[in-house]
């Protein structure tokens, strides 16, 4: 049995092994705490934990990553964090067994993690000279708490509860813990040297001291991670405030008042911003500061070429509505928003970097390793496609992709509208597939026609005479040239249109209704500019986005 052990360990051999796992565990926290906070007040995605984990997804081979994406599915980016965790648990404990035999040791060990960390930051495709000092710190101070606990812990630690249990067999070992009987009742002739180094409860002084100092770390890096990035949250915050938007070379064309049907309950033709949907694979939020933001243009191109977020705003800006769909909306659903983006078309950037004939597939990345692949084709026809800075005559908000996005007329987010985005790399569809084709979903992914009844609400009791159904119908780049809507099956009835500034936003529209007393069916379809009637065929949102007329029921009374 593993318990059999041949005697406690002799005086001065070197103290159980446990100290030594946590002093490394507790060192490691300390390390990766205060390096966040040097971090947040540095700036830079430069914390040791943040840059070895980019380097890590950046370096991990391709069988590698599909291999995390088969077994984890979507959460592979917590498999990710948890991962690189765990390994350095590993390597904490092993370099604290290490520093507690010798110091010189362990502290070899720090100084390679320390070395690894430093090498992770300065070679972020960010990096200034800031960037290794978060690491650094982290490893000083990780270095003279070993020492610290090296020295708190006596050098003859021969003895603990748990070796004293080991000579009377597990039984005995967790009634002498449970009853605090005294460690000589149960202790064997030999033990007599240890019981010299051992307290009034049977442990050896010290003890205390280093369970509190190592406990004290963990405890310090367990506030101080969420606190830094707390604080780095705040200098983007502030970085972003400090924003100034030029004003559009083109500006977008003033809105006609009648893009409202002017109908309560129908949404805003702009969206506002705070009620703008949100979806991303983020775990959180990606805070970059424009300072620290490239792009990156390369791939199959004849000129690569990086840009900072001063030489983007130097460019020319063109302004625009756009409705921005997800291929999740269920008919129906809310997944949808319209909004005033301020941008650099992207044509002129794919222009300047001259991509090669075959390069069909624009790969965008964003700083949290995202990716999307759009047609490169959507990307030169003409269409507003822009690298947006602005949302509703602000800067983007953190969470919509501060600093920089795509937004692209036609096509469902996630082919298209990569937030945070740091690259763009002209490729071939065959070459890559992006992250949610990865996952199923199309390669390929206009925007299909769609409509939706905004009032009345869906079960609700209505009174008899006139009512106002209205809603918004979208076919985004194709533009919406009918709505019609049907009560039960009557026949489709044309309804009101509201204007557009222009094919790339959703469209408003309303139908007066003589209710009748009964239960009801309310059914809409939208046609688009290229005839195509919006089907009535159900089909959820895999692989390509969902089909189906939304229909609610009312009951007038
Ligand atoms: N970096 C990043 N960009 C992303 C995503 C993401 O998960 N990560 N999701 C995409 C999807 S699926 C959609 S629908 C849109 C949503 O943009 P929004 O959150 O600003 O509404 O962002 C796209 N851009
Ligand atoms: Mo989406």
């Amino acid at each position: 049995m593993e318990t059999q052990k041949t005697g406690r360990p002799a005086p001065g051999r070197p103290p159980k092994q446990w100290y030594g796992e946590l002093a490394g565990v507790a060192a490691t926290a300390l390390a990766l705490g205060l390096g966040e906070l040097v971090a947040a007040a540095t700036g830079g995605p430069s914390a040791p934990l943040v840059a070895v984990g980019g380097v890590a997804v950046d370096a991990a081979p391709t069988p590698v990553k599909e291999f995390a994406v088969a077994v984890f599915y979507t959460y592979d980016k917590l498999a990710l964090q948890a991962g690189i965790v765990l390994v350095l648990a590993v390597f904490a404990a092993f370099i604290g067994v290490l520093a507690m035999r010798r110091i010189w040791y362990g502290l070899a060990g720090v100084a390679v993690f320390g070395m690894i960390g430093v090498l992770a930051s300065a070679t972020r495709p960010s990096a200034t000279w800031a960037y290794p000092l978060p690491t650094v710190a982290g490893a000083l101070a990780a270095a003279g708490l070993l020492v610290l606990l090296r020295c708190t812990l006596p050098r003859r630690v021969a003895v603990s509860t748990q070796d004293l249990g080991d000579n009377t067999g597990p039984d005995t070992d967790v009634a002498a813990q449970g009853t605090n009987t005294p460690v000589q009742g149960t202790s064997s002739p030999s033990s007599d040297a240890g019981i010299s180094v051992l307290d009034g409860a049977g442990r050896p002084p010290g003890r205390r001291r280093f369970l509190a100092l190592a406990v004290g770390a963990i405890g310090a890096a367990a506030v101080a991670v969420p606190g830094g990035r707390r604080l780095w949250a705040q200098r983007v915050a502030a970085a972003r405030a400090a924003v100034v938007l030029p004003p559009p070379s083109s500006p977008a064309p003033p809105l006609p008042a009648k893009v409202s049907v002017g109908v309560p309950g129908v949404e805003p033709f702009v969206t506002r911003t705070a009620d703008f949907y949100r979806i991303d694979t983020a775990l959180t939020v990606p805070q970059m500061e424009p300072k620290d933001w490239r792009l990156r243009i390369h791939g199959r191109v004849k000129r690569p070429l990086t840009l900072t977020y001063e030489q983007l705003l130097a460019r020319p800006m063109v302004e625009r509505y756009i409705t921005l769909a997800c291929v999740s909306n269920e008919v129906g659903g809310e997944l949808v928003g319209n909004a005033r983006w301020l941008g650099v078309p992207i044509k002129d950037l794919l222009d300047e970097v001259e991509p090669d004939d075959g390069a069909d597939q624009v790969v965008s990345r964003s700083v949290d390793g995202y990716t999307a692949g759009t047609p490169t084709a959507a990307l030169r026809d003409g269409r507003a496609a822009l690298l947006a800075v602005g949302m509703n005559g602000e800067p983007l908000p953190v969470e919509h992709g501060f600093p920089v996005r795509m937004v692209v007329p036609g096509l469902y987010g996630y082919v298209s509208a990569t937030k945070w985005l740091t690259e763009l790399e002209l490729s071939r569809f065959p070459d890559f597939s992006a992250y949610w084709v990865r996952r199923d979903y199309a390669a390929l992914a206009p925007v299909k026609t769609q409509s939706r009844i905004d009032t009345p609400v869906a079960g609700k009791r209505l009174e008899p005479g006139l009512v106002m159904v209205a809603g918004v119908a979208w076919a985004q780049h194709r533009g919406v040239s009918a709505v019609e809507v049907r009560v039960d099956d009557g026949p489709w009835q044309q309804v009101r249109l509201a204007a557009v500034p222009s094919v790339d936003t959703w469209r408003q529209w309303s139908w007066p209704w003589q209710a009748t007393p009964g239960k009801h069916r309310l059914q809409v379809r939208a046609i688009d500019n290229t005839g195509q009637v919006q089907t009535g065929q159900v089909h959820k949102p895999l692989p390509d986005g969902a089909t189906g007329r939304h229909t609610i029921k009312v009951t007038v009374a």
